[in-house]
């Protein structure tokens, strides 16, 4: 397994992350024209850590992911349309309409599925990878989660119990300054989570996160060491929400300064500017013309798509009586 991504590689996760961003855009549209239900939770401003840390997994390599998990869906390889069909309520989505965008699954696809509840997936992708060790497969788990989950007690369970057994498990911990709208500074004793890592053993790795190449590289080298039984690693994506916590965010409590700070590093055009000696200009517009066209697409035949029935839906009454 190599590292370093190549100019392919890369140019697929800048086409990745557009995806991301033109369709968060759309949903934050059609949220404002009424045309969504529930929250929507973005990650415009952390493309890069999703997008990179999925480019180089297997569909037999599971994720767990969050309530914030668009990039890990897209990232991971599922079709947008579906994704979109999915958020939208739709008989096409990925669940058949019923989950709404914090919960998308697809195990074909080893994404396991989004959780509402923060920490949840951090417990569940270090059960999957001990699934993967029992079963003796070449495989790896996971959990992609949030600096507000990273304070979780199971966190720290699970951390502790991955590097004890050497499980083949990956913490990815997305942060992004704030749980919510308590900024990290207010939850956190150490600035920089990663160094909890020394705690239980296993390496702590601290990385810009809007550095799609730099994510790539770290969860490469944790892919493999994983691999040789040599047990987890956390590794720490610094990153930034531009859009607030939801659409339910009255916002005001991210300081503008701050804000154009790390617009100035948004992941997409640092991508874009590093890949434009490889591969031109015109190429990179004509994949950025490609993605929107796909984005808006999906939207157009999703919000076509029937709603569900009200028929009885075995999987999601797992524990009735189903004739
Ligand atoms: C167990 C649990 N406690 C509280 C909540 C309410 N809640 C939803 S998101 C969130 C903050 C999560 O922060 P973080 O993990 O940093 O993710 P971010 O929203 O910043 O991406 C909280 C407290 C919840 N959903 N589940």
């Amino acid at each position: 397994m190599r590292n370093a991504p190549s100019v392919d590689d890369q140019l697929e996760m800048f086409r990745k992350m557009v995806v991301v961003r033109h369709m968060e855009e759309t949903l934050g549209e059609l949220h404002k024209a009424g045309k969504t239900r529930g929250p929507i939770h973005r990650c415009d401003g952390q493309e890069a850590v999703g997008v990179g840390a999925t480019a180089m997994l297997a569909d037999t390599d599971y994720i767990t992911s969050t309530h914030r998990g668009h990039a890990h869906y897209i990232g991971k390889g599922l079709d947008p349309y579906r994704v979109v069909a999915e958020i939208l309520g739709r008989e096409t989505g990925y669940c058949e309409g019923r989950a709404g965008h914090m919960i998308v699954a697809d195990a074909a696809k080893g994404m396991i599925g989004g959780n509402a509840i923060v920490g949840a997936g951090i417990p569940a992708a270090t059960g999957m990878a001990c699934s993967i060790r029992l079963t003796g497969r070449d495989a790896v788990a996971m959990c992609l989660f949030g600096d507000g989950a990273a304070q979780t007690g199971i966190c720290h369970e699970s951390m502790n119990i991955a590097s004890l057994w050497k499980l083949p498990v990956i913490f990815l911990l997305e942060h992004n300054q704030y749980g919510l709208t308590v900024h990290s500074s207010r939850q956190s004793s150490v600035e920089d989570l990663s160094v909890r890592a020394e705690g239980y053993g296993m390496p702590g790795v601290l990385i810009d996160g809007n550095d799609a190449v730099a994510v790539y590289g770290a969860v490469a080298e944790a892919v493999a060491r994983a691999k040789r039984g040599e047990g987890p690693t956390l590794i720490e994506a610094k990153t930034y929400r531009f859009d607030g916590f939801s659409t339910s965010d009255m916002g005001g409590y991210q300081p503008d300064g701050e804000i154009a700070e790390w617009r100035a590093r948004d992941p997409i055009p640092r991508l874009r500017a590093a890949l434009e000696g490889h591969i031109g200009e015109e190429r990179l517009s004509a994949v950025e013309a490609e993605a929107h066209k796909e984005v808006d697409d999906a939207f157009a035949q999703a919000l076509a798509d029937p709603l569900p029935g009200f028929a009885g839906h075995p999987a999601s009454r797992p524990y009735s009586e189903v004739s």
